[in-house]
């Protein structure tokens, strides 16, 4: 089986009909994978190689070893993932320094930004909010190369955590300096240690989580407002046949919000109906996906193994996209029907895509230009061609960590006993009602069955009395399979169940894109600091069941770092360096009191967690 997703699965049989190639394709044709790039034995680092690391050749020309080969090529990753994270921060907050009252860009969440304002010391009293906004943005693109110091946001974290990081020499500095750092050190003749290795990838990990995925994540709800509560739909079956079909896919939502707007436009409306559809329907894909679907209940077209097949269904007008998670086949499947493939980031150029470039300073007009494309397609749609496969679920999301503490403490505190703090997750959490709570993130993974992984480890998690909360392609798994819709708690335990019922949530919780990754370090930190715990403290984990993504690395790896267990479904190309593997899977436990754990048997692998959340369980109770 390739995919458990029955949309997926009639669209790669019309995509076989129509004679369209996609991925599931290439993956039958692709057959056995390098043993040494699975292994990340191969080193390309300079040109003397490449180097491969047999029982005949355990060294390569420099004389580095499996380890140093290893070590390096994971640095390089979670660099990498880094980079991409960090680096769609950045734009969002360049996107903040040209916010005004009159712009394209306003500030949505004014408290919000105060806040943080306050904390980094920047002046509000009198001031034009637009003022502080640009002050507040300043400081935050100094956190990508400041000079001086280390990252702002390691304070939000407990006391215990920072000490722990500053004992091991893994507080990043700033943002950008980590990434090369690494680049340097994991050049031909730097750093052949294994735990060095390790150690710089921790550093530059934290620096995404902490670092620019809190930016990101904390910089999107101030200028396009914070998630609250709200229905929506998920996949395939929200496409419409009468309607203008246009698909948002990537990740940076100065873009998507920018479309929703756009949409919303009455001449674009009215141009829709001139061309004989009755409106636009947009539909989310991937991050980009998650952004919208949080802040305006954009339903959800689908996850990463979908992009191609949702064009296969004959009825997308414009695939949009910006940056990251994009296949390069979109340009060739497009090509096979009338769907317009619409790149627009300088930083994503697609040959054989059409490309339109988005500009934050002409962000409206850009958007309205693309929209209008799309609606001007609709004209070359072969209705021969159309096949929109129906199933669609319907789905609660917008979970934010502040429209999750609102949630809880609506319903467990009285209306004037309200605390605003986490205090009813801790006292579920402390009462055992909640075994835990469980982060179900990431990818989708060609080399595995598409989907099988998420659902099969939400569903025996909640069966567990384990909260789940998601973000990702994981957060569209969920919502194509029924979990995020509240009626999912009757698939949940007693516990669960009542938590959910009370509460009014569903069993597994949206909280987001995968930078929002940083919205359970926030929550987890918070719960930690309320009981004067360190985050390795407290019962819960990561899981990634089916990445595949260089950030997936960089997020396994900050979890890791934060004291967080993460639990993999898809091994790490690591396998030829034990001590790799060693570190990782062990040694870290002594240091940032958190280990990697990889099983690829989905079944197993929830077993394995659900098991370890009851032993942290035991040194939790002890503790509260
Ligand atoms: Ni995350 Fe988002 Fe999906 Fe994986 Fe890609 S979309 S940033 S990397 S594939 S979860
Ligand atoms: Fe080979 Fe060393 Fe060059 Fe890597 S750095 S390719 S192991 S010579």
């Amino acid at each position: 089986m390739l995919t458990i997703d029955l949309n997926s699965q009639e669209l790669i049989e019309k995509a076989e009909r129509d004679g369209v190639e996609t991925m599931y394709d290439r993956k039958v044709a692709m057959k056995a994978q390098c043993g040494f790039g699975l292994q990340g034995v191969c080193c390309r680092i300079c040109a003397a190689g490449p180097c491969r690391i047999t029982p005949k050749t355990p060294l390569g020309l420099c004389g580095a070893d499996e380890h140093v080969i290893v070590g390096r090529n994971f640095a390089r990753m979670v660099a990498a993932g880094t980079a991409a994270h960090s680096d769609h921060a950045r734009g969002i907050v360049h996107t903040m320094a040209i916010a005004s009252r009159d712009g394209n860009y306003t500030i949505k969440d004014e408290a919000k930004l105060k806040n943080l304002a306050k904390e980094w010391g920047v002046e509000t009293e009198d001031r034009d909010i637009y003022d502080i906004a640009h002050e507040v943005a300043d400081i935050a693109l100094m956190e990508f190369g400041k000079p001086h110091g280390t990252l702002k946001f390691l304070s939000h974290a407990p006391y215990q955590r920072q000490d722990l990081w500053k004992k091991h020499n893994i507080e990043p500095r700033s943002i950008d300096r980590e990434i090369v750092t690494i680049m340097h050190s994991t050049h031909m003749g730097c750093t052949a240690d294994i735990d060095s290795l390790i150690n710089l990838s921790l550093r530059t990990s934290l620096a995404d989580g902490w670092g620019g995925s809190m930016i990101g994540t904390i910089f999107s709800d101030i200028l396009f407002g914070t998630p609250t509560v709200r229905q929506s739909e998920a996949n395939l079956g929200v496409l419409e046949d009468n309607k203008v079909n246009i698909i948002l896919h990537g990740h940076e939502p100065s873009l998507s919000e920018m479309i929703v707007l756009a949409s919303e436009d009455p001449e674009l409306v009215a141009l829709a109906k001139e061309v004989g559809a009755e409106g636009i329907n947009l539909a989310g894909m991937c991050c980009t996906g998650n952004e919208v679907t949080m802040r305006h209940g954009v339903r959800t077209a689908g996850d990463f193994h979908q992009q191609e097949l949702a064009i296969i269904t004959g009825a997308v007008e414009a695939m949009i996209v910006d940056v990251q998670c994009i296949f390069p086949a979109l340009a060739k499947v497009s090509e096979c029907y009338h769907t317009k493939f619409i790149t627009t980031s300088p930083k994503a150029k697609i040959s054989g895509s059409t490309y339109i470039e988005f500009n934050e300073e002409t962000a409206l007009d850009d958007a309205k230009k693309i929209v209008k494309e799309a609606i001007l397609n609709f004209k070359n749609r072969d209705r021969e061609k159309v096949h929109i496969p129906q199933l669609k679920s319907s789905t609660t999301v917008g979970f934010s960590e502040q429209a999750i503490i609102g949630q809880l403490d609506r319903v467990v505190n009285s209306q004037i006993d309200q605390t605003g703090t986490v205090k009813p997750l801790v006292d579920c959490l402390k009462s055992g009602v909640l075994r835990g709570v469980v982060g179900v993130v990431g990818c989708n993974n060609a080399r595995s069955v598409s989907n099988k992984a998420h659902v099969t480890i939400m569903k025996e998690l909640i069966k567990n009395d384990i909260l789940v909360v998601t973000t990702g392609c994981g957060a569209s798994a969920a919502g194509k399979f029924g979990l995020l819709n509240k009626e999912a708690k009757s698939m949940a335990s007693k516990g669960l169940a009542t938590v959910c019922e009370l509460v009014d949530i569903p069993p597994v919780i949206h909280l987001g894109s995968c930078v929002d990754c940083s919205r359970i370090l926030s929550v987890v930190s918070e719960v930690a600091k309320y009981l004067d715990m360190d985050m390795c403290d407290i019962p819960v984990a990561g899981v990634a069941p089916e990445w595949m993504s260089e950030k997936a690395v960089a997020i396994g790896t900050y979890v890791v770092g934060s004291g967080i267990d993460t639990y993999l479904g898809i091994m790490p190309p690591i396998g030829g360096s034990s001590k790799t593997v060693e570190i990782l899977t062990q040694t870290l436990q002594d240091s940032v009191g958190a280990t990697f754990k990889v099983n690829e048997n989905p079944e197993e692998l929830a077993q394995m967690i659900i098991n370890d959340i009851e032993k942290k369980r035991v040194h939790f109770e002890e503790l509260v």
